[in-house]
């Protein structure tokens, strides 16, 4: 893992201070809960008690290393969309909520169980991802940052897509209007070279995805998006970037190590062999990994970890289990104004 002195980082931007060895620890410790909850989603679907949920196994390093990129900064608003579970957990929702969310149950802190999981805008979080029109969330993004502008304020806004969602004519609309008013926009795109079962090549004619932002206008960088260390450092100085010249476009290279979304079987167009190689690069793996060589966690605390974060998941799965449907004469609540 390339966390210590790697050369100086994406060109004309600035460089900007590395995540050190303890704070990955606390990433791991959030990505072991991250993982446990998502796998435990997965089994909750397949025993007929969570509709449906969209997977973020494989792209935590992303999420979770560009999150605290903007948390360490301190003034930051977050777009971001389905698939990005590791950052809403992190920002401030609780196991408990989001499995109140994913089951839909009354207690769901954003529909109160009418919504896909997770879906709203909890803005204490600085958080907003109204529907799953893919690139929808990136209008509203550029939206977001002007207004800041008008108000004087130094908001930079992280507004998160998926490699397909570039291909979207919002995606468009989005970075040509941000680069034009030089908006403190950082795009982050989370490549898992499919959009559901449609792999890159039949998405797009060019070769990558960082290469669009030059269209537009301003700079666009590959990250590898399964190295933690990496992902904060390049949003780091995106975010520098972005205040001081305008929107800047990070694509973060991550796998999918799950199929679409619990309503997809991805046997159909993927390989056995193809997701082995891509389990293989697991970021959750690499950084225990790192850890554990470099000696800032041992085996016994990784187990511990574990522990803990299964006790944290089976708690929030009893009490979401337990806990009530909406009220079928509440129906109609919050659509119509009264
Ligand atoms: C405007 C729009 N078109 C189609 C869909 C159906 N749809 C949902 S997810 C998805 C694929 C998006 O792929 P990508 O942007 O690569 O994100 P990923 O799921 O791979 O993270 C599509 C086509 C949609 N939700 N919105
Ligand atoms: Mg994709």
């Amino acid at each position: 893992m390339a966390q210590a002195e790697k050369a100086d980082s994406v060109d004309g931007i600035a460089r900007s201070r590395a995540l050190s060895d303890p704070e990955a620890l606390q990433v791991y410790t959030q990505m072991v809960l991250v993982r446990t909850f998502d796998e435990r989603i997965w089994a909750l679907n397949r025993q007929g008690k969570v509709p449906i949920a969209a997977s973020c196994q494989g792209h935590e390093a992303a999420q979770l290393g560009s999150f605290l990129a903007a948390l360490h900064d301190g003034d930051y608003y977050l777009f971001p969309y389905y698939r990005d579970l590791a950052i809403k957990l992190h920002a401030g929702i609780s196991v408990d909520q989001a499995m109140l969310s994913f089951m839909g149950k009354d207690g769901d802190p954003y529909s109160g169980g009418r919504q896909f999981p997770l879906q709203g805008a909890t803005p204490h979080h600085r958080l907003i991802q109204t529907s799953n029109v893919v690139a929808a969330n990136l209008t509203q993004a550029v939206g977001y940052a002007l207004g800041c502008r008008a108000l004087g304020e130094n908001t930079v806004v992280l507004a998160y897509l998926g490699d397909g969602g570039s291909s979207q004519g919002e995606c468009h609309e989005a970075m040509n209007f941000a680069s034009i008013h030089r908006l403190p926009v950082v795009f982050i795109c989370e490549n898992n070279r499919y959009a559901i079962s449609v792999p890159l090549d039949l998405q797009m004619a060019v070769s990558d995805v960082a290469r669009r932002a030059e269209s537009y206008g301003f700079p666009g960088h590959q990250v590898d998006g399964l190295d933690l260390f990496e992902c904060y450092r390049a949003t780091c100085d995106a975010i520098s970037y972005a205040r001081s010249e305008g929107p800047v476009l990070l694509e973060m290279q991550v796998e999918r190590l799950m199929p679409h979304t619990t309503d997809d079987d991805d046997r159909r167009y993927r390989s056995a062999e193809e997701l082995e190689q891509a389990r293989a690069r697991d970021p959750l793996a690499t950084l225990r990994t790192y850890l554990l060589e470099t000696g800032h966690l041992t085996e016994s605390q990784d187990e511990l970890l574990h522990t803990e974060a299964r006790a944290q998941v089976d708690r929030a799965t009893e009490l979401a289990e337990a806990a009530a449907f909406p009220d079928p004469s509440t129906f109609y609540d919050h659509l119509y104004a009264g």
